[in-house]
């Protein structure tokens, strides 16, 4: 138990509303790990995949109807809806408390109520923060054990501190239309109800890392943003950190664990978040960085060894699998991998390609990050590490230019607020479709994204050391639909190019959108991207930027008076130059 009495009295309370059968405290041992894996092999709720080829691995097939985020079941409860912003579904934190109270009522009935207490970011941090999940799944605890530094460290560390996000957590009887994932940032506090997916119930992750978290980190003058963070080492053996967003499944694990190409000698990437960066700017002036994380969450469909083999490498033990096919011989499987083919598909029923692929397009592997090859031995620094770069990048089939350089702060957070992008699976949602998503937080920000872009503005002054901001497109496609970028181990070459134009070694030339690479500039020995393909992703389309940019200031217009001048300033800048 513990000696914080604000916990204590908590837990009692939500014990009291939930009467739950048994109480367990969670130590975060590897017994603990072990005893609640067997308890869901006993119960079906775990399948034990193929022990040889994969020891320590699981499948877990979720209920049908519970594959995704639900971002219209996701709500932010601020006392005043404009403090929420258009960017998010509001409800009145009284109706939010009395809807969910109701959901939470004896919802525990003959289940085991687990306590969680975990810390966000490495455990002696001064930029990681801690929560207690309160939930009734054995899944989320397992899970939560990959993905945090959870248990009795944890514990210590909010009983020294005093201080804690409080997550309430129940699958309820999986029913969607019985299904909310209520934030109150006023009060540090999360409400789940109905599911046990993911980023609606592993409560560390987008809901503490990502919603509440950027509200705190306004007031506290940080940032959490939806980004991966990576240590890029050249030849002479000098890492620069760089930070990236890009929306969900656009291959941001990918890029966190990248191998660069053949040429590329001495060149090696080392991966220390794949999807959270919370980053402050030190004495010294820089922005440092720490992933909150301590696990992936990743997307499996599509990871092959052409594509990200140190995440293949990361899966050969150890790990849970969220809704994959299997084999003959019971190893997971999911579109992509390679040609076997499967014989069951993630619904549990014989595999047949008529009636869909075998892994769900959201299926997901959970793993510790530090089981990948290219772990960084910074991933666990205390301080974080200095940030060189800021990448924004978005999935967009045309217009976007391969790469691009703010000239400025305030336009590299023009770059990140105009950010756009194709819809995936990782939300519930039609795919394919080109949305607004600034900074790739659209479903993540816990706050009204004109008060967002303001604190994103207030570090323009902060120092003359802070990371210069990029913007990226590898997704430009061709008349025939064909990917104009090979991608993947090949982003290697832009990134060599942001990084030389971070220590001042390239020239870039001018446009009226930012600095681009000049033609010789990008390393392209060994790949055969034809010259006319290279200058189409180099391109300024001009016309149909200033029709890109008169709409981004449209959008900027729908938040009204929350949107900040000089961000606007800045979009009537970029018009003008477009002229
Ligand atoms: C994720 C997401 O799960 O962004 O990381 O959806
Ligand atoms: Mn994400």
């Amino acid at each position: 138990m513990t000696t914080n009495q604000e916990l204590k009295a908590w837990v009692d309370q939500v014990v009291q509303l939930t009467q739950p059968e048994h109480v367990h405290w969670c130590s975060g041992s590897k017994a603990e790990y072990q005893e609640l894996a067997d308890q869901m092999i006993a119960s079906g709720d775990f399948l034990e995949l193929n022990q040889d080829t994969h020891p320590g691995c699981y499948l877990h097939r979720s209920d049908p109807l519970d594959v995704a985020r639900v971002e219209h079941l996701t709500y932010i409860c601020t006392s005043s809806e404009e403090d929420a912003g258009p960017n998010n579904n509001w409800m009145a934190p009284v109706e939010a408390r009395a809807k969910m109270r109701e959901y939470f009522s004896a919802c525990m009935k003959g289940r085991t109520l687990y306590v969680i207490p975990y810390c966000m970011g490495p455990i002696d941090s001064p930029l990681s923060r801690c929560g207690v999940e309160i939930t009734d799944s054995a899944y989320v605890v397992v899970n939560m054990h990959l993905m945090t530094r959870m248990g009795d460290p944890a514990l210590r560390r909010i009983e020294r501190e005093g201080t804690f996000i409080k997550g309430l957590h129940s699958i309820g009887d999986l029913d969607p239309e019985r299904r909310f994932i209520m934030h109150f940032p006023e009060d540090l506090e999360i409400q789940s109800f109905g599911s046990g997916y993911g980023g609606n119930a592993l409560l560390g992750k987008k809901c503490h890392a990502l919603r509440i978290a950027s509200y705190q980190a306004r007031s506290e003058g940080w940032l959490a943003e939806h980004m991966l963070i990576v240590g890029i080492e050249n030849p002479a053996g000098e890492v620069h950190y760089v930070a990236a967003a890009f929306p969900s499944a656009c291959g941001k694990t990918n890029l966190a664990m990248l191998i660069p190409p053949a040429n590329y000698r001495g060149w090696k990437v080392w991966t220390i978040g794949d999807d959270i960066c919370w980053m402050r700017v030190g004495d010294d002036g820089r922005m440092w960085a720490i992933n909150p994380e301590a696990g992936l969450f990743g997307v499996a469909p599509g990871t092959a060894e052409s594509t990200n083999p140190n995440a293949l490498a990361t899966l050969t033990h150890d790990a849970i699998f969220t809704n994959v096919g299997i084999t003959s011989d019971n190893q997971p499987w999911w579109e992509g991998l390679d040609d076997r083919v499967p014989v069951t598909d993630w619904k549990g029923n014989p595999y047949d390609p008529e009636r869909g692929p075998a892994a769900h397009p959201n299926s997901r592997f959970t793993v510790r990050m530090s089981q990948c090859p290219s772990y960084s031995d910074q991933a666990e620094a205390p301080a974080g590490v200095p940030l060189s770069a800021i990448i924004f990048g978005g999935r967009r089939e045309r217009l976007v230019p391969l790469v691009m350089e703010s000239q400025s702060w305030n336009h590299g957070v023009l770059y990140g607020a105009a950010m756009a992008s194709e819809t995936t699976a990782a939300n519930v949602d039609t795919v394919g479709v080109v949305r607004r998503d600034p900074m790739a937080m659209k479903p993540f920000c816990g706050y009204n994204f004109g008060d967002y872009w303001k604190h994103w503005l207030t570090f323009s002054n902060a120092s003359d050391k802070l990371p210069k901001i990029f913007h990226v497109n590898w997704f430009r496609k061709d008349q025939d639909n064909k990917f104009m970028w090979p991608g993947f181990g090949d982003n290697m070459r832009v990134l060599e190019w942001i990084i030389k134009r971070c220590t001042g070694e390239v020239d870039a030339v001018e446009t009226p959108i930012g600095y681009l690479p000049r033609l010789g500039d990008l390393n392209l020995d060994g790949i055969d991207v034809p010259a006319e393909t290279m200058k189409a992703l180099l391109e300024v389309d001009r016309e149909a930027w200033q029709v890109e940019i008169s709409d981004f200031g449209e959008y900027l217009d729908s938040y009204g008076a929350r949107t900040p001048a000089a961000l606007k300033a800045e979009q009537e800048r970029v018009a003008a130059a477009l002229l």
